[in-house]
């Protein structure tokens, strides 16, 4: 056998990502599914009678008409997915040679000490999840979605979004993982109180190429104003072959340095998200040594804290070159609470 193209061949596998309705998922034929590698629901898990597939839901409330969901896809030459639910762990997960979905549920116990219970439900999360990654083999977390009920609310031992940030970044240093640069993409969006804490992730077991916005202070390198614990994400990854690479845009925000700019006017905080996109895409394309990526070409989900504010997020968008088509909008609270607006994409 010629080995060059048995490992082309074993390269090969393309990650796609649609925004479906949902009932147009629910009427797709046996075969469709066998290259899903996980849907995702927006206000809750999509009805879908699919026990093979991992079925997520960032618990945040669809400000659009339609009930869509996230549906993730590989495609390539001799794929063949296999599932996954590990005894003792709440993952549910999918995966093909290079790539891995997965994703889980938890739930705070509800107890007096509500720092601790968040402290211990995340850390939970975390070791699960990496826990996975050890056992089928991919090791490199891309990117990982996080929503975390009533994320800026105060607790006896501090917000809440520093709660999680604390746990996460212990969950990192327990299972021997860097802390910074070779760190996922990410996001961490506030939902609903009563909902689980809800996190998915996409994994590989090639690395991805980390990118920071030259605009930003690197979270992991926040100063401690931020919290005790810093923030454990890059601002953007790309994985795959050259040529069919996907880009991850993190969760993005009116942020520059470290700093929280154009407080109170989400105008102006949606034009800084897309310039601090724009820097990133600049970046992607240096890194990937192509002008591969650009606004027109990027899916986006777009967190609105307040719906009354959608109007003028809608307006500030249209003026860039991304079509209304590719854009979601969910409200959901932002981790800073001077944040009106934050905006993630794939490209
Ligand atoms: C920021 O830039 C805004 O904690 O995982 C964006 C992306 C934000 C990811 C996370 C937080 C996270 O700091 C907030």
């Amino acid at each position: 056998m010629n080995t060059m193209a048995a490992s082309t061949a074993a390269s090969a596998a393309t990650l796609q990502l649609d925004y479906l309705p949902a009932v147009e998922i629910a009427a797709q034929p046996p075969s469709w599914w066998q290259n899903v590698l996980g849907v995702v629901g927006f206000e809750k898990p999509p009805a879908i009678a699919e026990v093979r597939i991992p079925l997520s839901a960032t618990m945040t409330p669809s400000l659009g008409a339609d009930e869509l969901c996230e549906v993730w896809r590989v495609a390539g030459p001799r794929l063949r997915l296999s599932s996954g639910e590990a005894r003792q762990s709440r993952v549910r997960y999918r995966f093909c040679e290079d790539l891995l979905f997965g994703s889980l549920t938890i739930d705070e116990p509800d107890v007096k000490d509500e720092a601790r219970a968040l402290l211990h439900a995340t850390g939970t999360a975390y070791q699960e999840v990496f826990d996975i990654l050890n056992h089928t083999q991919h090791r490199h977390l891309i990117r990982i979605w996080n929503y975390v009920p009533e994320i800026n609310r105060r607790t006896g031992g501090g917000e809440r979004y520093r709660l999680f940030n604390s746990a996460r970044q212990l969950a990192f240093r327990n299972s021997g993982r860097a802390t910074t640069g070779a760190v996922p993409a990410a996001c961490a969006l506030g939902s609903p109180a009563g909902s689980p804490i809800s996190i998915y992730f996409l994994a590989a077991r090639r690395p991805p190429k980390t990118i920071e916005n030259p605009r930003q202070t690197s979270a992991y390198h926040y100063p401690p104003k931020f919290g005790r614990h810093r923030p454990i994400f890059s601002r953007a990854c790309i994985w795959g072959e050259p040529g069919e690479a996907k880009l991850f845009v993190s969760g993005t925000a009116s942020i520059v340095g470290h700093e929280t700019i154009h407080r109170g006017d989400v105008a102006a905080q949606t034009r800084e998200t897309m310039v601090n996109i724009s820097a990133l895409l600049g970046e992607a394309n240096r890194i990937a040594g192509s002008a591969r990526y650009s606004v027109a070409g990027l899916k986006l989900k777009v967190y609105v804290r307040k719906p009354a504010d959608l109007p003028a997020i809608k307006a500030a968008l249209s003026r860039t070159s991304s079509r209304a088509a590719n854009i979601l909008y969910l409200q959901a609270d932002v981790c800073r609470e001077d944040l009106l607006v934050e905006i993630e994409a794939v490209g």
